[in-house]
């Protein structure tokens, strides 16, 4: 059974997702760069070992994210699990978990990739918001997408209000993203592109709004 280290900042609802989802993985660790994060508790209840890698204890990016990296390789993950992570990770870093570190991020990407998304879909007018699970890469909120998933945006919407609906998505899809590569389905090619084993895709526009005659 794979084995896998979840890095969360905060609330750590994504990770209460993965827990209820009862995936067919060992969950090692949760990881807090914030000694303070909520999901910690939650993590705790659950009799899953808990680290801080506190980056305010660090004396540059560098040195946090070797400090980050010893703690991480104690339980020699077969995957790491950015939930809710929102510390930006240095080149060395990543490419130390090449193909088995993934992200999600609260927008369709390649839109709106950093902070504040839900705003700037907002204020973009966009009638289509969503989250998008990648593996990570480098550049920021640039990696190979694993899966999407998009959601209506309301005129009455409020940043609160969008956000909810996105992140009601998120706990769909990032468990089923990280389901399929413990079960050895998902991985990401030497060509930069992911491989999902066995899975249909379905076919048919999402539209939003949708016109008049629907
Ligand atoms: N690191 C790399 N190299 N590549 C990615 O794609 C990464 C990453 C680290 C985190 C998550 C990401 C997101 O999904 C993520 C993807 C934090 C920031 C940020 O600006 C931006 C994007 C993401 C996470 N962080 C500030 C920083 O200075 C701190 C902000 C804060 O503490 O509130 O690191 O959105
Ligand atoms: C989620 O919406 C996640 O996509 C986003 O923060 C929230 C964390 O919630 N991530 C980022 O913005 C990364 N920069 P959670 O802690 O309850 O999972």
């Amino acid at each position: 059974m794979k084995n896998i280290v979840i890095l969360i900042s905060g609330r750590g609802s994504n990770m209460e997702a993965m827990l209820a989802a009862k995936l067919p993985c060992r969950i090692g660790a949760v990881i807090s760069n914030k000694a303070d994060a909520r999901g910690l508790d939650t993590a705790r209840a659950h009799g899953i070992p808990t680290a801080v890698v506190a980056h305010a204890e660090h004396a540059s990016r560098e040195l946090f994210d070797a400090a980050l990296a010893a703690e991480i390789d104690r339980h020699a993950p077969d995957l790491v699990v950015l939930a809710g992570f929102m510390r930006i990770l240095g080149e060395d870093f990543v490419r130390r978990y090449h193909g088995r570190l993934m992200n999600i991020h609260p927008s369709l990407l390649p839109a709106f990739p950093g902070l504040h998304t839900h705003r700037r879909a907002l204020e973009a007018g966009c009638r289509v918001h969503g989250c998008t699970v990648h593996f990570v890469t480098p550049a920021l909120d640039n990696g190979p997408v694993v899966i999407q998933a998009a959601v209506p945006v309301y005129p009455d919407d409020s940043e609160d209000t969008l956000a909810a609906r996105v992140l009601a998505q998120e706990h769909v899809a990032y468990p089923q993203a990280v389901r399929w590569f413990v079960e050895g389905r998902l991985s990401l090619g030497a060509d930069g592109r992911v491989r999902l084993a066995g899975e249909r895709t379905a076919g048919g526009a999402l539209l939003s709004p949708l016109p008049d005659e629907h």
